[in-house]
């Protein structure tokens, strides 16, 4: 039965694709209204309405959309190296992406979220995962670059993150796959028992918005896979849906798709809380890496961290309870109320709504269903809300639109289907082109959802855009939601893989924006505040350059003294305080890429010249009229 349901799925996506190449877009063109066109034209020079923040998948980055035009306006480097900004190369940013695994210049960014206070987004900053090597990046919206990083042990495919609590309390991670806990070596057939779930709860500091890993909560080896807090009044609990409950070390047979149901855990994080205050966490060795950037001397610090304080689910009876969930949920998504929180089981005919209310009762009146993993599980029909009968295939994520509509994604059928919260009847489905992920709503997991604007971020482009060779840029496409029928205005590509995104009203951040850092505040150890500053100081064989750029000339221009072997910092600083000036600094031979500086910024580049002879520099971002007089040599003499 169970394999039936598979095979059937699997043959209902073969018969969709070839539908979707043959056919899907005519359609497409066909539904388009004719003012379209008029709701996402933002004039030239006009601003957006929002601001869409779009994860990058394997770029590993964030980006910046206007909304409703689909314009693209920088992308932000997170979790890998970016030529264009020198992150990840310069020596102030190197430390960002240390890990307890060394350098590691790239991850898998999922789902970004924007801090809330009161469950309404305040546009202070926007939180990110890394899923590979897992980790937390908080991303600061005043000037929009990654503030900090922090790593998170005991887990594995950082999946169900980053989430945050309805104050910002907690930034919210946990593990897709489950791993021996603490690592060791044993057999893999091993896994039952062996393999731990671990759920991170990270605390920001409200003022500077610091990470901190606050405790982990421990829990049985399955995996799980999202997640969403508790809102308005389920403020307290934080929920996940979880697949493979079978604990099966291979999922290579149907082995994860036995169980007629998965669960999804509720955990009651204020319960947590208090057994950490009252001493009941226990501390455990652990090694991740913290990295930090400091804005006043705009370098980053990288220290590792000793150790976690944890809960193990399984030693209390109150902390976690287990939600039976029809087949491999995937999505865990509370509406704006927090009564309901909805699975989106994979394999599932049905959408599964889940009732808070109904949880409680259930809690305190103990209708369990025994407790096989050493946790509650609550009775299916004691929590159950309502169903949405065959809504569609493959669902993934549901969001709000604040007025009493949830809107769920179905990747096999490829649609977006609009249904009713508490009557769960059906009101409306657009087809996706093709295949949709995510779907976003500005505020769409908030409180206060925006409800007018949806996005689909599609995993398949296949012929939307001209040709442009084998590997296709992902789609994101706009629906206008106002109306009773959603309406697609807008398609635009986007940068790696936007398996999440969050907006946000653009009045809420676009005037704190910073434009410029003060020269005068800028406690670099390497800056200069003047060109008569600038220096050359050699220290056994390291050579640091003191060197500044303003239109349009590099201080010093001319270098000498160099030797092959000698280790040459280039401490660059920008003395421009006329907002966006940047200059960039390349130079033939340096096996490092090209340094952006921002305005009153110093930013350093290493070179260890291998070769003698006399090499040139530029400045690589055009600044003035006399941009292509900016240049320099650094001669390199035998040692
Ligand atoms: S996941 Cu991508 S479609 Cu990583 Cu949020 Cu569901
Ligand atoms: Cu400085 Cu071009």
């Amino acid at each position: 039965m169970n394999k039936n349901i598979n095979l059937f799925l699997i043959s209902a996506f073969a018969s969709f694709t070839l539908f979707s190449c043959n056919n899907s877009k005519e359609s497409s063109k066909g539904a388009i209204s004719t003012n379209a066109a008029e709701k996402v034209y933002v004039a030239p020079g006009e601003y957006d309405e929002y601001y869409g923040f779009f994860s990058g998948g394997f770029s590993g980055q964030l980006s910046v959309y206007g909304l409703p035009s689909g314009r693209l306006f920088k992308v932000i480097p997170v979790f890998s190296q970016d030529p264009e900004k020198g992150y990840g190369y310069s020596e102030e940013t190197k430390p960002m992406l240390m890990t307890s695994h060394g350098f590691i210049p790239w991850d898998d960014s999922h789902h970004p979220d924007i801090s809330q206070t009161n469950g309404e987004l305040d546009g202070r900053w926007i939180f990110i995962n890394g899923n590979n090597t897992p980790r937390i990046a908080r991303i600061d919206l005043e000037d929009f670059s990654t503030a900090e990083i922090i790593e998170v042990p005991n887990s594995a495919g950082n999946h169900s993150s980053s989430f945050i609590t309805e104050n910002t309390e907690y930034v919210v991670a946990g593990t897709r796959f489950s791993v021996p806990i603490p690592q060791r070596d044993i057999p893999i057939k091993d896994y039952k028992g062996n393999f731990k779930g671990a759920l991170s709860f990270i605390k920001v500091d409200q003022q500077s918005g610091e990470m901190d890993l606050a405790f982990q909560i421990h829990m049985p080896g399955f995996n799980y896979d999202l997640s969403h807090p508790g809102r308005g009044k389920s403020h307290g609990w934080f929920f996940f849906t979880t697949y493979n409950t079978e604990e099966a070390h291979s999922l290579l047979e149907v082995n994860a798709s036995q169980n007629d149901k998965d669960f999804i855990a509720a955990v009651n994080w204020k319960k947590a809380e208090e057994y950490i205050k009252a001493g009941k966490g226990k501390k455990m060795p652990a090694n991740y890496a913290h990295n930090k950037f400091d804005p006043e001397t705009h370098t980053a610090t990288h220290t590792m961290k000793k150790e976690v304080l944890v809960l193990d689910a399984t030693e209390f009876d109150d902390l976690v309870y287990l939600l039976p969930t029809p087949k491999s949920p995937h999505g865990c998504d509370v509406d704006p109320s927090g009564e309901y929180i909805i699975g989106n089981g994979k394999l599932s005919a049905n959408l599964t709504v889940h009732s808070f209310t109904k949880m409680l009762d259930a809690i305190e009146n103990k209708k369990f269903d025994g407790d096989a993993y050493g946790l509650p599980i609550l009775k299916f029909d004691e929590v159950l809300a309502g169903v949405v009968e065959q809504p569609g295939l493959g669902p993934l994520h549901t969001e709000f639109d604040g007025r009493g509509n949830a809107y769920t994604t179905f990747f096999i059928s490829s649609e977006v289907v609009k249904w009713k919260l508490g009557t769960w009847e059906i009101v409306d489905r657009k087809p996706t082109y093709y295949s949709v992920g995510h779907l976003m709503i500005p505020g769409g997991n908030s409180r206060k959802p925006d409800g007018k604007y949806m996005v689909a971020m599609n995993k398949i482009t296949k012929d939307r855009y001209l040709p442009v060779g084998p590997d296709l840029n992902h789609s994101a496409q706009l629906y206008d939601i106002t109306g009773d029928k959603m309406e697609l205005i807008l398609d635009f590509p986007t940068i790696g893989e936007p398996h999440y995104a969050a907006a946000i009203k653009a009045d809420k951040i676009k005037d704190k924006a910073r434009q410029i850092y003060k020269l005068s505040e800028n406690k670099h150890p390497y800056s200069v505040k003047s060109p008569n500053e600038t220096k050359v100081e050699r220290k056994g064989n390291e050579v640091h350059i003191y060197m500044s750029m303003i239109r349009s000339h590099f201080t010093p221009d001319n270098i000498e003294g160099v030797k092959v072997g000698d280790k040459v910092f280039f401490h660059v600083t920008n003395l421009e305080q006329d907002f966006d000036v940047p200059h960039g600094i390349a130079m033939l031979g340096a096996n490092t890429s090209e340094l952006l500086v921002t305005p009153g910024k110093t930013e350093t580049f290493v070179w260890e010249p291998k070769q003698v002879g006399v090499w040139p520099f530029y400045c690589t971002d055009f600044c003035s009229a006399l941009h292509q007089e900016m240049q320099g040599y650094i001669r390199v003499s035998p040692k």
